[in-house]
């Protein structure tokens, strides 16, 4: 069956290999499993509520119309990354048989209110169309934001990708060297001069207008584990919150989770975007295997 629903779910199953799937949770579109030939992708904590009582700690959380917390006007007083990994979204059906695709839909009317309230006005009108297509080897989720108001409006958005590895200390992220970068624990912006990003310790980074060529690569004892591909996502967060932070959340468990995860997260955040009453704006991320790595220079 390459497509099967219940009422919190849709599971897609790849034509091509029973044991290649991906689950999405309607409650926040979020994809909670990647597995490709039964072997998970994705990092989930064990302690994630999948009750649509909290945003899915884990997988593929949406995050939109803001990236963490925003003093600008309008943003204010929306809790942090927003409310579409928080809102019950709409399953639009099969789009594409091969590659099997698939898309959730979200609109005011569902949007959780105590949180949609906090945008603006609480009164833009605005589409999403979040579209999941699964191939063999990879799996690309793309977004459509549209605005169907008579007002301008303007947003963030991210895919906040929870991947799995074996083990953080023997984790590099390659392609960032002499790239900008906000780093969120230090409140400083400064040029990324590594070669590679390793972890030593909570790392919580935001490398800014880096070019779309520039493929990331999540390389473990020198061979690529995860490729991540972005289509007009300029914007490239890289998290690891160690043992500190995940001994601070509820819903992050094990406690030593954070060896196995790195969160590699596209998306457009360094400004907002902005879209006039009846445009449209793109974005998508590409993960997928492959073992050759890739040194893109500066
Ligand atoms: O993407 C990194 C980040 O902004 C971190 O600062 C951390 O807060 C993380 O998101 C998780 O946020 P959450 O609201 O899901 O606990």
């Amino acid at each position: 069956m390459p497509i099967e629903q219940t009422e919190t779910t849709v599971t897609i199953t790849s034509p091509s290999n029973p044991n290649t799937k991906v689950s999405v949770l309607l409650y926040g579109a979020s994809i909670t499993s990647w597995t490709i030939d039964s072997v998970e992708q994705l990092w989930l904590s064990s302690a994630a509520k999948l009750d649509g009582s909290k945003p899915v700690r884990g997988g593929i959380p949406l995050v939109f119309p803001v990236f963490g917390k925003s003093s600008a006007e309008g943003f204010e007083d929306l809790p942090q990354h927003g409310f579409a990994r928080n809102s019950t979204w709409e399953f639009l059906g099969q789009t594409k048989e091969n590659p099997l695709t698939v898309q959730f839909g979200l609109g005011p009317e569902a949007a959780n209110p105590d949180v949609y309230s906090k945008w603006d006005k609480g009164d833009n009108d605005f589409t999403l169309i979040f579209t999941v297509e699964l191939k063999d080897d990879s799996l690309k989720t793309s977004i459509e934001v549209s605005n169907t108001d008579t007002k301008p409006w303007k947003f963030n958005w991210l895919f906040h990708t929870y991947l799995k590895i074996d083990d953080i200390d023997d984790t590099l992220v390659n392609n960032l060297p002499g790239e900008k970068c906000y780093d969120q624990l230090l409140k400083e912006t400064y040029e990324e001069k590594a070669p590679a990003v390793d972890f030593n310790g909570e790392l919580d980074r935001i490398y800014q207008n880096v070019d779309t060529s520039k493929l990331l690569q999540v390389i473990e004892l020198g061979k690529v584990v995860h490729n991540v591909e972005r289509e007009n996502l300029p914007d490239v967060v890289v998290w690891n919150p160690w043992d500190k932070k995940s001994a601070g959340m509820a819903d992050f468990e094990p406690k030593d989770g954070w060896h196995n995860m790195v969160c590699i997260e596209p998306g457009h955040v360094h400004d907002f975007v902005t879209l006039k009453p009846g445009e449209s704006w793109t974005g998508a991320q590409t993960i997928y295997k492959g073992d050759s790595i890739k040194l893109q220079s500066i």
